[in-house]
C-alpha cells in the first residue's frame, strides 16, 4: 500500500487525484502544515524540504521501498511504475513532461506567492501583489492559449499534466478569468471536475480537512509564512 504522507493543498491533491485516478491502494498519513508537522524528525527523515506531498512506496525500485518528496517527480514516479498517464510516444510524452514542470516551475509558486500577498500578509505590499497577480493572469492565458490548440494539458490524452494543474487553478472566478475570455480553459476545467477520480478526490480532500481540523482543536498554530521561523525549527530539527 503506498503511504501518502500530506495535506489536501493543492501539492497534496495532484497526488491524491493519481492515486484515485490509478485505483491502487494508498493511504493518508496526515501532515499538518499549521501545526508543524512539517517539522517533526520523523517527518524530516521522509521529507528534507520541509514540505508536503511525500509517498512511501514500499515496493519501490528493485522491490525496495523508496520514499520521494516533490509532487512533480511522484507523479512522474507512479506514471512510470504503473504505465499510466504519462504517453510511451516521445512527442506526446516529453509534451506532458514540458507541462508538468510548467505547472511545476510557474503555475504553483506564482499562484502561491499571490495567494500569500493578497491573503497572508499584514502589510498591503502593492508591487508583491501587482506582480503575482498578473503573472498569474499571465498564465491563465498561456494555459487557454495551450488549450486552444490542445484537448488536454500535456497533449491529446488526459496526464498527470492536467493533474497537476488542476487544483492551483480552482480560484479562477477570484481572479477574473471569465468564461468569455478564457473560454478552453473552462472547457478543460470542466472536463476536469467531471472526472470521477477528480470529484473522489474532492470528496476526500473534505473529510480529510475536517479531521485535521478536529484532531488541531486546542493546539496552538504555526506562522508557517514566517521564513525565519521555519529556518530555525529547521536547524533545531536536524542539528
Ligand atoms: N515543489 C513542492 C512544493 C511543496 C510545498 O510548497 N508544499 C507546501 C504546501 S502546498 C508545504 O508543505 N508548506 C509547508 C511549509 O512551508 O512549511 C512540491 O510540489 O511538492
Amino acid at each position: 500500500m503506498i503511504e501518502l504522507h500530506s495535506s489536501p493543498t493543492p501539492n497534496g491533491q495532484k497526488v491524491m487525484i493519481m492515486l484515485e485516478e490509478l485505483g491502487v491502494a494508498w493511504k493518508h498519513f496526515d501532515i499538518n502544515i499549521r501545526l508543524g508537522d512539517q517539522f517533526k524528525p520523523e517527518y524530516l527523515k521522509l521529507s528534507p524540504n520541509n514540505k508536503i506531498p511525500t509517498i512511501v512506496d514500499p515496493d519501490g525500485p528493485g522491490g525496495k521501498p523508496y520514499t520521494m518528496m516533490e509532487s512533480g517527480a511522484i507523479l512522474i514516479y507512479l506514471a512510470e511504475k504503473f504505465g499510466k498517464f504519462l504517453p510511451k510516444d516521445a512527442r506526446k510524452r516529453y509534451d506532458t513532461l514540458q507541462w508538468v514542470i510548467f505547472q511545476m516551475a510557474h503555475v504553483g509558486p506564482m499562484f502561491g506567492q499571490a495567494n500569500h500577498f493578497n491573503t497572508y500578509t499584514k502589510e498591503n505590499i502593492q508591487y508583491a501583489k501587482d506582480r503575482y497577480n498578473n503573472e498569474s493572469i499571465r498564465l491563465y492565458r498561456v494555459l487557454d492559449n495551450r488549450l486552444k490548440d490542445s484537448a488536454w494539458l500535456g497533449c491529446d490524452e488526459y496526464t498527470i499534466a492536467d493533474m497537476a494543474t488542476y487544483g492551483w487553478t480552482k480560484g479562477h472566478k477570484d481572479r477574473g478569468i471569465t468564461e468569455a475570455e478564457y473560454p478552453n480553459f473552462h472547457r478543460w476545467f470542466k472536463a476536469m471536475q467531471a472526472r470521477p477520480a477528480v470529484q473522489r478526490n474532492d470528496a476526500m480532500a473534505t473529510e480529510i480537512r475536517e479531521r485535521m481540523a478536529k484532531a488541531a482543536e486546542g493546539k496552538e498554530a504555526i506562522n508557517i509564512y514566517d521564513t525565519k521561523d521555519n529556518s530555525q525549527r529547521l536547524n533545531a530539527a536536524t542539528r
